[in-house]
């Protein structure tokens, strides 16, 4: 509880040391919330100390410690938490419901049919799947994740309008706004690690990413099918892990490309059977 929860000299002390030797305050933040601290008490310790540290001139500048500005955000019609939500061609099921992050886990945003019918027509398309690289804004192929995956065009075929569509009546956001659906397939061992889908604006590659309709805003990731064991999608920072269901779906937001907006996420390994999903990228303006 934060009432029993005092910041120690010797917190303090650690606090400037994490900074000193590299860390961002996010960073801080979030192995003193791993490591059991209150949220707001950690916030206030790590504001007061870092204040104070940063006002004496010959220690390190306070550039870097404030936050980017928060962007509107997709949001599903959640006020006077509704158990369906209507997707412009069928309602969809309320399961889960986060306020911070704004989060949601739907059920039956697809039919089977639909999550069958991606799969077929996204397996001869299949390449080793890429991140993007930091410093040049390209991609390229990383240990973290190890699936195999694909991107449609926005549009490309009936069935990603209809389901590009339905996305963009459900979460309010317009259709334009939206990348292309991209398909992943894990097979067992395979995951993806820890990881923000915002871009970092701080590294070099990242202006060409983001003329492309500025950040990503929000993250919808759809079970394609029903693995029998593992690959669960992991929220480190919630204590939180949806399990991969045949039709249902996670939707989750973040308002500024800031690890306190606590959207770290990952892709638990596949223990047994395969996994499939596609995951739709929401941007701020118009995805070119
Ligand atoms: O496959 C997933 O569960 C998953 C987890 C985290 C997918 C993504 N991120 C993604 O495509 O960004
Ligand atoms: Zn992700």
């Amino acid at each position: 509880m934060s009432g029993s929860q005092v910041v120690t000299p010797e917190l303090r002390q650690w606090i400037i040391e994490q900074v000193q030797a590299g860390c961002q305050p996010a960073e801080v933040l979030a192995s003193m919330r791993s490591s059991g601290w209150d949220e707001d008490v950690a916030i206030a310790a790590l504001e007061h100390t870092l204040q104070q540290f940063t006002a004496d001139p010959l220690r390190v500048p306070a550039q870097g410690l404030a936050l980017p500005p928060a962007v509107r955000v997709p949001e599903p019609a959640l006020a006077g938490s509704p158990s369906r939500l209507w997707a412009g061609d069928r309602e969809v099921s309320v399961l889960v419901m986060l306020r911070n992050p704004p989060l949601v886990v739907l059920g039956g945003l697809l039919s089977d049919e639909e999550c069958d019918a991606l799969v077929a027509a996204a397996e001869p398309r299949l390449a080793r799947s890429e991140t993007v690289v930091l410093e040049t804004g390209g991609n390229e192929i990383n240990p973290s994740r190890t699936s195999r995956g694909m991107f449609f065009g926005r549009g490309e075929t009936p069935l990603c309008q209809r389901i590009e569509a339905r996305i963009a009546a459900l979460v309010n956001w317009p259709v334009v706004n939206g990348e292309g659906l991209q398909v992943l397939h894990y097979r067992p061992g395979a995951e993806y690690k820890p990881h923000h889908d915002y871009f970092d604006p701080g590294q070099p590659g990242m202006a060409a990413v983001l003329r492309r309709g500025g950040q990503r805003v929000a993250t919808l990731v759809m079970y394609l099918n029903t693995p029998q064991q593992g690959g669960g999608t992991t929220f480190p920072d919630l204590s939180l892990e949806v399990a991969p269901i045949k039709g249902n779906a996670v939707f989750f937001s973040y308002d500024r490309p800031h690890a306190t907006t606590r959207t770290l996420h990952g892709g638990a390994p596949v223990i047994s059977g395969e996994k499939w999903v596609a995951t739709k990228w929401l941007r701020e303006g118009e995805f070119i």
